[in-house]
């Protein structure tokens, strides 16, 4: 995949270019590709150019195979259903390939299993390699797609070329990059680009059977990541998170690497702007781990009256200390919503549901009887009796048996970002926009307090640090259990953890940095009848507000042991009945367990890796905890 020998243009031997000119792509990008064409063996070429022409092939051809079906009460939707194998990423078969091992991942201590990134040394997986592509898109085309990750042209933004032999994984990268035959011209001097390589791992013709018309290998499924020389390679699955590789695999833990080299960041943050009634604008952007909910905050509908949401990115923020004026300023790299459809209605995101009405396309949803989608959560918005195709085949009446399900619950709906209402007008803005608050959240249902505002930089890194959140089902964990996920990054960190949180650390020695203050919230606790305590969605602007009042630097919070909390009756909780103490308290027995079991954990996955910075704060935070 990596060494060059030269190839040229004629070793294309006799494999037909059904689309597209090769000749008049970048000459790194021929030799590249010729390459991956003598690995892949496919039966023909398609050079992508983003046109809408292109859009409506790519449909076409995958109705014609029965891998879409149209939804008939929208334009130009459709469902997808995958193989019931294929339906989240594969943590456990994801690999950061470096020669030195703790460039990957860090020094764990014996007996810890180490689950900030999976490493494989480069000879082990040139067999895993040589075992798995070569021939692999026998009688499949052979895709190529040229796609910016940021706005075209910007100096912020990346580029990157996607191989792929799956039209669903050309479909999807038209919504979720920017693809087009433009981004050519910015390689021409021989420029850099991320090289991705995907295929669904069965080549046709094929003995395997094939379920819903949805090509995949589990067996073999592989995500390696190659991150000194900027190189994906994907075999054997087709979900968003294994397949869109400008996603998770590249705008994380490539760009991850990079931002470090670099010193910038890449990570898993929504980005949002807040105006209040005065007409003030305040960036935040916030980290949650996946299906936590980052859609949702980034698409709020405030349930009090005086502000204005708007959204610029959902999923990952690329970001960087402006060297003049010394603000965070931030992009959102992609240029699509890949959201948890479950869940997702007109209460809790009707900002989503109205972006996804044209042009979308929904991945292991169910569909109702007049070609609409349907998921858990439309419940109310669905007549009863309404007849529902599942994502299984079965069909069933709504209402009758509260026990069927529609959709599987790491189902998606993949749709343009700028459909969304309230899509910031800015969102493409090539110089990236002021961060003013940086927020980490998770799932937590026992002892962790609405919010809690970082005592300073540091203690911020440390909150991100010790993040936690009940798991859920993006990825393939079972059960509900509290796992660990330090700045929401656990699954998508491209080089040695513990370099990651120093590189944080770093950014308060440049004087010059503005840095944004940080935050914790807790949308999730439960009181002793399991009933959350705080009503979330829209009413998580009250929480905004008191964080962008606190930006500002009002007088509402006041220390803790854990943090600064808000002074009692600072947070605007007019016309909601909330218990605040319960909401608030912090339990003396939790948080002394908390962090003895957070030293434990840090210092079992990242040994000696661990800054020494975050041992203080640890040792603080023990101190205080004593005394609560
Ligand atoms: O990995 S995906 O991008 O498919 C979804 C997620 O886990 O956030
Ligand atoms: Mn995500």
């Amino acid at each position: 995949f990596s060494e060059v020998h030269h190839v040229t243009i004629d070793k294309l031997g006799d494999v037909p270019i059904k689309r597209g000119n090769f000749q008049l792509l970048p000459s790194h990008v021929q030799t590249w590709l010729a390459q991956m064409i003598q690995l892949c063996t496919p039966r023909d070429i398609h050079i992508c150019d983003g046109s809408d022409e292109e859009g409506e092939i790519a449909t076409k051809l995958l109705v014609e195979n029965g891998q879409l079906s149209p939804l008939k009460k929208y334009q130009n939707c459709y469902i997808c259903l995958t193989d019931p194998r294929d339906v989240a990423r594969v943590e456990s078969k994801t690999f950061l390939i470096t020669k030195d091992k703790f460039q990957s991942v860090p020094h764990s201590r014996e007996g810890a299993n180490c689950v900030l990134g999976l490493w494989k040394s480069p000879d082990e997986i040139k067999k895993d390699i040589d075992d798995r592509f070569p021939g692999c898109m026998r009688g499949r085309t052979f895709y190529v797609i040229p796609y910016s990750m940021g706005p075209m042209g910007s100096s912020l933004s990346k580029i990157g070329v996607e191989i792929t032999d799956s039209a669903y994984v050309v479909l999807s990268m038209r919504v979720m990059t920017h693809v087009s035959s433009e981004i050519w011209k910015y390689l021409r001097n021989g420029e850099e680009f991320v090289r991705c390589l995907h295929s669904v791992g069965v080549p046709l013709p094929t003995t395997q059977s094939i379920v819903n018309n949805w090509p995949c290998n589990p067996e073999k499924t592989l995500v390696v990541h190659f991150p000194d020389s900027r190189k994906v390679m994907s075999f054997g699955s087709g979900y968003g998170g294994n397949s869109l590789l400008g996603k998770k695999c590249f705008a994380l833990r490539i760009a991850g690497r990079i931002a470090y080299d670099e010193g910038w960041l890449a990570e898993h943050m929504l980005i949002m702007s807040v105006t209040n009634s005065q007409g003030e604008e305040k960036f935040i952007a916030a980290a949650f781990p996946s299906a936590c909910g980052k859609t949702n905050l980034a698409m709020l509908t405030p349930a009090i009256p005086g502000y204005t949401v708007r959204c610029i990115g959902d999923d990952i923020a690329w970001m960087r200390f402006d060297k003049e004026t010394g603000e965070l300023r931030a992009i959102n790299p992609e240029a699509g919503f890949f959201g948890v459809a479950p869940g997702t209605n007109m209460k809790t995101n009707p900002n989503a549901i109205l972006t996804c009405l044209q042009n979308s396309i929904f991945t292991n949803v169910g569909e109702t009887a007049d070609g609409g989608f349907y998921w858990e959560g439309l419940e109310e918005e669905t007549p009863a009796g309404t007849e529902i195709t599942a994502w299984t085949g079965e069909k069933y009446k709504l209402g009758e048996d509260k026990t069927k399900k529609s959709s599987h619950p790491n189902a998606r709906f993949c749709c343009p970002a700028r459909q969304c209402p309230i899509i910031h007008d800015k969102w493409q803005d090539p110089a990236g926009l002021p961060i003013s608050a940086i927020i980490f959240g998770g799932r937590r249902p026992e002892g962790v307090p609405l919010v809690i505002e970082a005592f300073n930089w540091t203690h911020g890194v440390f909150l991100a640090a010790q993040l936690k959140s009940e798991s859920t089902a993006a990825a393939e964990h079972t059960g509900k259990r509290i796992m660990h996920d330090p700045f929401a990054m656990r699954p998508f960190v491209g080089y040695n953890f513990g370099k990651y949180i120093q590189h944080w650390l770093d950014f308060e020695k440049t004087p010059n940095n503005k840095l944004p203050k940080i935050f914790h919230v807790n949308w999730f606790r439960v009181d002793e009848n399991k009933k959350f305590l705080w009503p979330g969605y829209g009413d998580n602007i009250r929480v905004l507000d008191w964080i962008i009042r606190r930006a500002n630097n009002e007088d509402v919070a006041e220390p803790s042991a854990v943090g600064l909390l808000p002074k009692k009756g600072s947070l605007n909780l007019q016309g909601l009945n909330v218990d605040w103490d319960k909401l608030m308290a912090l339990p003396k027995a939790y948080w002394v367990g908390d962090i003895d079991e957070t030293l434990q954990w840090l210092d079992g996955q990242l040994g000696d890796d661990l800054p020494q910075a975050i041992r203080e704060q640890i040792q603080k935070q023990k101190e205080r905890v004593a005394q609560l």
